[in-house]
């Protein structure tokens, strides 16, 4: 078994990158942030990979904070207390804005429970596909926090106000399938098949145009603040850059033409 604390696969221009602390449900330790950021970065910077899947080794996905890391864990009495708002600004919060401006687009499969800092992890992916037996818990509040690594912006723009407040103030466990219903995820799978359609949806969105994708994203994030005309605006710049890549190109005239599309850009 390996030491790594993210285990990085690539199948063609697909990486799986698998955080690996199963004994601890794969929560989140100072060192395990770094290995996820250097891998998140390492991706970013090459040409080659076009999609990537996040996923958890064992049977958690990801159970947020590593309560018992000296960074976070409470002080003895008589000395000062941790300072978790510079763990926020450290890591969660690099961490949400690495993902959300990847150059390509990032699945979540989430393979069992996720909690606290690893469902707003999964929740910050592009498209989240989880196993049946997975789970989603907004643990903050059973600690006497609030939701972070994007938690309070997520959840009421993806499920609405009244099922935001729910989640948070009491921290219930949601099942994969009822996220579906929710509409706080893509799509609940089979557990069996979790792997194989995470990997079919990667290396479908992998020969999609992913410049175009990424753009979706940010330009979908971005109109949350908008009015319509500002958003309106927004979309014809990028547009205008997009309608000038090769992408663009040749969408158009592999659809000319009657054959299949080769998107290059990123
Ligand atoms: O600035 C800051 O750093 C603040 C940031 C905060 C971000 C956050 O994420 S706060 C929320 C932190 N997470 C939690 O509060 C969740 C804690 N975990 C649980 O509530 C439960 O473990 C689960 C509901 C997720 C799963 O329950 P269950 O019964 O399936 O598993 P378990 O037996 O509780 O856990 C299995 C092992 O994982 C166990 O270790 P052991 O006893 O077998 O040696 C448990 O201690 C360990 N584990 C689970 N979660 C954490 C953890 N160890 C450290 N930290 C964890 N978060």
């Amino acid at each position: 078994m390996s030491d790594s604390l993210v285990l990085a696969s690539r199948e063609g221009p697909v990486l799986t990158l698998t955080l690996n602390r199963p004994a601890a449900l794969n929560s989140f330790t100072g060192a395990m942030h770094e290995e996820l950021r250097a891998a998140l970065d390492a991706a970013a910077a090459s040409g080659e990979v076009r999609c990537i899947v996040l996923t958890g080794a064992g049977r958690g996905f990801c159970a947020g904070q590593d309560l018992a890391d000296p960074m976070v864990a409470p002080s003895p009495a008589g000395e000062p207390p941790k300072d978790l708002g510079r763990t926020i600004e450290l890591l969660y919060k690099p961490l949400v804005q690495r993902l959300r401006s990847m150059p390509v687009p990032v699945i979540a499969a989430v393979n069992g429970v996720a909690a606290g800092a690893g469902a707003n992890l999964a929740l910050n992916c592009d498209l989240v596909l989880a196993g049946q037996s997975a789970s989603f818990i907004q643990a903050f509040a059973k600690i006497g926090l609030i939701p972070d690594t994007g938690g309070t912006w997520l959840l009421p723009r993806i499920v609405g106000r009244a099922r935001a407040m729910g989640l948070a103030m009491l921290g219930d466990k949601l099942s994969a399938a009822e996220a579906e219903r929710f509409g706080l995820i893509w799509k609940c799978v089979e557990d069996a098949a979790l792997a194989d359609e995470a990997s079919k949806l990667a290396q479908r969105l992998a020969a999609m145009p992913v410049k175009a994708l990424a753009a979706t994203r940010h330009a979908i994030d971005g109109a949350q603040h908008l009015t319509l005309d500002q958003a309106l605006d927004e979309e014809a710049t990028v547009q205008a850059e997009l309608g000038r890549a090769h992408d663009y190109l040749e969408g158009v005239a592999a659809f000319s033409a009657k054959r299949a599309p080769t998107f290059t850009d990123r």
